[in-house]
């Protein structure tokens, strides 16, 4: 196996991006709890989503979602977030909230509704062009309840259509990343379900446009990192919303559930050449209903990191012998060895080297700054869900 030593440079280059919505707040459709300090506008957000980068390193860029962060100026809300060491980075689109998408957005039947999700595509364009950001993200809650209910052909083909004015309206240096989700908020049949029906659209597209692997949004039991490696593979991964779940589209913090399962995903990503690589975006797709926000976000972008520096530990060429070999015990145990192993001690003493605090939870939590935010903010912002 690797030593650490010889994997801790490949560490600084590790880029994990928040969503701003992680700080805002959300919930079930149950409850959507308060909690003292949350941001009243998005330059709270950037405020918070600065901290998780100030005590961890590992997080300088933070995604908006619009019209969540819609404000007036977005070029001095980049400069807030230049100011505060950070940069804001992909352009979520919505049109989950509205009326007028309950049947659909970009596949409803009716031209005018289309054209309102399209133009709020363009705007979301304007803003990626604004803030100097590339990816345009999008996913849709498009689909159906029940059987008959839509044309699930024609949907396709009025996707594609919507698609590809958004795609044309995207700069040089643009990309469209296209996330899939099996069901939810539609529960028959949602217009992308799955990694095959984004890449069917974004091939059709061009070459700047790329899938999203959001970990939460497939069938229990789906192989993802097969996915990934896939992806890797066709050169069409784009972004990762990485969260856990232990049922449906949980948003748990990240590694939570199952950080085996987190492993073997970082493992294909190495392997595929996808660590660190500009190509491909690893952001968090997070909720924190019943937990602190910012201290939520810092254990997600540790969690991330402590799984890929074992991802990185992998011994790729013992794995090789053993695997052509075909000794399955051997390469079962090379893969295992390196997920086994405890990399905590080093990852605190390579903080420490780098000026930053060995344990970052710890130091937050002794910074102050909840309890300045919970003095200062009166009547947080939801993010979006249940105002
Ligand atoms: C949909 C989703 C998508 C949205 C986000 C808020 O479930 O994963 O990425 O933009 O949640
Ligand atoms: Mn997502
Ligand atoms: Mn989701």
């Amino acid at each position: 196996m690797a030593q650490f030593t010889d994997i801790a440079a490949s560490l600084e280059r590790q880029a994990i991006e928040l969503p701003s919505w992680a700080f805002g707040n959300s919930g079930t459709r149950f409850k959507v709890f308060g909690s003292p300090g949350t941001p009243r506008d998005p330059f709270e957000k950037v405020r918070d989503a600065a901290k998780v980068h100030e005590f961890t390193g590992l997080a300088p860029t933070m995604a908006l979602h619009i019209p969540w962060d819609r404000v007036d100026d977005f070029g001095a809300l980049s400069r807030f977030a230049a100011d505060h060491g950070i940069a804001l980075g992909t352009v979520n689109s919505n049109t989950f909230q509205e009326a007028d998408y309950k049947l659909g957005s970009l596949t409803h039947t009716d031209p005018r509704i289309r054209q309102r999700a399209v133009d709020h595509h363009f705007e979301c364009i304007e803003i990626l062009e604004r803030i100097g950001a590339r990816d345009l993200k999008i996913w849709l809650a498009d689909g159906t309840n029940y059987p008959g209910q839509g044309d699930i052909r024609r949907r396709q083909d009025l996707l594609a259509e919507g698609l590809a004015t958004i795609y044309e309206r995207l700069g040089p240096d643009n990309r469209l990343v296209l996330e899939y989700k099996l069901f939810e908020p539609a529960f028959y049949h949602t217009d992308v379900p799955d990694w095959g029906t984004s890449y069917a659209h974004v091939m059709a597209l061009g070459e700047r446009a790329k899938v999203c692997l959001d970990t939460g949004h497939h069938a229990p039991g789906t192989n993802i990192e097969f996915i990934v490696a896939q992806l890797l593979r066709l050169g069409r991964l784009g972004s990762f919303d990485f969260n856990s779940r232990f049922y449906a589209d949980d948003d748990l913090i990240v590694g939570a559930a199952d950080p085996f399962q987190l492993f073997r995903i970082l493992v294909e990503v190495v392997r595929g050449g996808g660590y660190a690589h500009p190509e491909v975006t690893f952001m968090l797709d997070q909720c924190h209903n019943i937990e602190p926000k910012i201290p939520g976000q810092i254990r997600s972008v540790l969690n991330v990191q402590e799984m890929t520096a074992r991802a990185l530990l992998l011994d790729f060429e013992a794995l090789r012998v053993a695997q052509e070999a075909g000794d399955v015990l051997g390469a079962n145990a090379v893969f295992m060895d390196a997920f086994y192993t405890d990399v905590r001690g080093e990852l605190a003493d390579w903080r420490q080297e780098r000026g930053l605090p060995a344990d970052p939870m710890a130091a937050f939590a002794a910074s102050g700054y909840l309890e300045t935010i919970a003095a200062e903010r009166i009547g947080g912002q939801a993010a979006g869900w249940d105002a």
